[in-house]
């Protein structure tokens, strides 16, 4: 690999911070999310509940921890770490004229601890933690007056932290929130729900376009206030291949991979394409969408693709899937099982091969620096009396994807700027909100029910990651 490639570790404001109402912080759309758990998804609550349990509230408490968090990392060799900034520390409700000062202060000692040590932060402005104000009077990213409030935030954190993050990202997993039948994306990421009478897909694109409108402008905002900033899209990508070479499933794999796609040609391009155009030609859509909108996006593309990759798909035309309220199989309608590959305990497909087919596709359809911001294994971990951890499979899977990262750069040329997988250290599960499903080479002693220490341990995959970053990568 390059010289200067990031090896680091990403993780999520939310998952991992804990102090949820600490500091004058307010209460986010994810705040509001009960845990799940076994197979038990999780739940909205229009408020914080006193008798239900919000895993998010404490998590694993990285706030007040983040000093001996960070000297692990360091210990590990990472030499960038990717988080996102909680909104609401900084505009708790997301209107205020005045940011928080006490929370800007805390990402101000992160950095600082974080580049005494030379770990270059990689940082999301929005990773699913909409102020719950937002998402409850203004209806969230379907209205345009949310795009100003996210500009503002965004603009304050530019000011501030310029001349110690030089990355960013907009929006977490933007194009997650397409997939109707899991409501938690499209809370999450705009703090829209749906009501059972509306026309589901108008709302999805005119909440999308402004969201894009918003993606934007925080671009050109951030340019104005650094050129030398690098700024960056971030979308979940999952491949989708063809049952089988019936041109039919070719066909039903290529339409599907329109849905992933629409948000990156977006933001890389400048413009809508044209099978989204179509769809709302045909559908009668009246989406609100000005032409000095459309200027925006034209101008406000971003520097590079930040994406995660946990598993690919496999649709076969005519075929049903009834796990559709999962996430397994990537929540497609028409998803088939993939002979040739396993899954993990939480039924995502182990795909190695299919992280070089991505990053070959996102690279020969942009032609832009990829980012490999989210990849990871979550497992079951054992933790032994001795206070070891022994994740030789989470070990397996990493090598694997590693292998085949570095295969598409070395063989095939792909521009990639790093790699950050998911969960460095164990955090709150986003979509299960569970503990016990870890992914981290730092294991957090805590537990589905909240219970548990919060100490420390090293689990065997950390000195694996740390000679992974001395030798730049993996012997082939
Ligand atoms: C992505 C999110 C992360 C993260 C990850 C793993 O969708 O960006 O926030 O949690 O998936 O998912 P989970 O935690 O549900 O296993």
């Amino acid at each position: 690999m390059q010289k200067d490639f990031l090896w680091g570790g990403a993780v999520a404001a939310h998952q991992f911070e804990g102090g949820w109402n600490e500091d004058g912080k307010g209460p986010s759309v994810i705040d509001v999310l009960t845990a799940g758990a076994n197979g038990v998804p999780r739940r909205l609550t229009d408020k914080i509940e006193p008798n239900e349990f919000y895993p998010n509230h404490e998590a694993i408490d990285f706030y007040h921890h983040y000093k001996e968090d960070i000297a692990l990392f360091a210990q590990m060799g990472l030499k960038c770490f990717r988080t996102s900034i909680a909104w609401t520390r900084i505009y708790p409700k997301g209107i205020e004229e005045e940011p928080n000062e006490a929370g800007l202060k805390f990402y101000d000692d992160m950095f600082d601890e974080l580049l005494k040590y030379g770990i270059e932060p990689v940082i999301t402005l929005s990773h699913f933690e909409m102020p719950l104000y937002l998402a409850k009077e203004y209806g969230g990213f379907r209205n345009k007056k949310v795009i100003e409030y996210f500009v503002k935030f965004a603009e304050t954190v530019f000011k501030r932290y310029k001349g110690k993050v030089k990355y960013w990202m907009t929006f977490n997993e933007i194009n997650n929130q397409m997939d109707t039948n899991n409501p938690l994306f499209l809370w999450t990421n705009s703090g829209v729900t749906l009501a059972p009478d509306e026309s589901a897909r108008e709302v999805l694109f005119q909440t999308a376009h402004n969201e894009l409108v918003a993606s934007a402008k925080a671009v050109i905002v951030g340019k104005q206030i650094d050129p030398e900033f690098k700024i960056g899209c971030m979308v979940s990508h999952v491949p989708i291949y063809p049952y089988s070479c019936d041109p039919m499933d070719m066909q039903v794999a290529q339409e599907a991979m329109h849905e992933r796609y629409f948000f990156p040609d977006v933001q890389v391009r400048g413009h809508y394409p044209n099978y989204a155009k179509k769809e709302w030609e045909r559908q009668g859509y009246n989406l609100d969408i000005t032409p000095e909108e459309l200027a925006l996006l034209k101008q406000g593309t971003v520097d590079y693709i930040g994406f995660s990759y946990y598993m690919s798909t496999t649709v076969k035309a005519g075929a049903k899937n009834d796990n559709l309220e999962t996430t397994t199989n990537g929540g497609m309608e028409n998803a088939v099982e993939n002979p040739y590959i396993k899954s993990s305990d939480w039924g995502w497909a182990i795909d190695p091969v299919g992280l070089r087919y991505t990053l070959n596709n996102l690279y020969e359809r942009y032609q832009k620096p990829l980012f490999i911001v989210e990849n990871g294994f979550g497992a079951v971990d054992q933790l032994e009396a001795d206070g070891t951890i022994h994740d030789q499979a989470r070990i397996d899977y990493l090598t694997a994807h590693i292998k085949e990262m570095q295969k598409a750069v070395d063989y095939d040329g792909v521009e990639l700027m790093g790699y950050t997988p998911w969960g460095i250290i164990d955090l709150v599960s986003f979509t299960t909100g569970e503990m016990k499903k870890r992914y981290g080479m730092i294991y957090v002693d805590r537990d589905n029910e909240g219970k548990g220490t919060m100490k420390r341990y090293k689990k065997d995959s950390f000195a694996w990651y740390q000679q992974v970053i001395k030798d730049n990568g993996i012997k082939p």
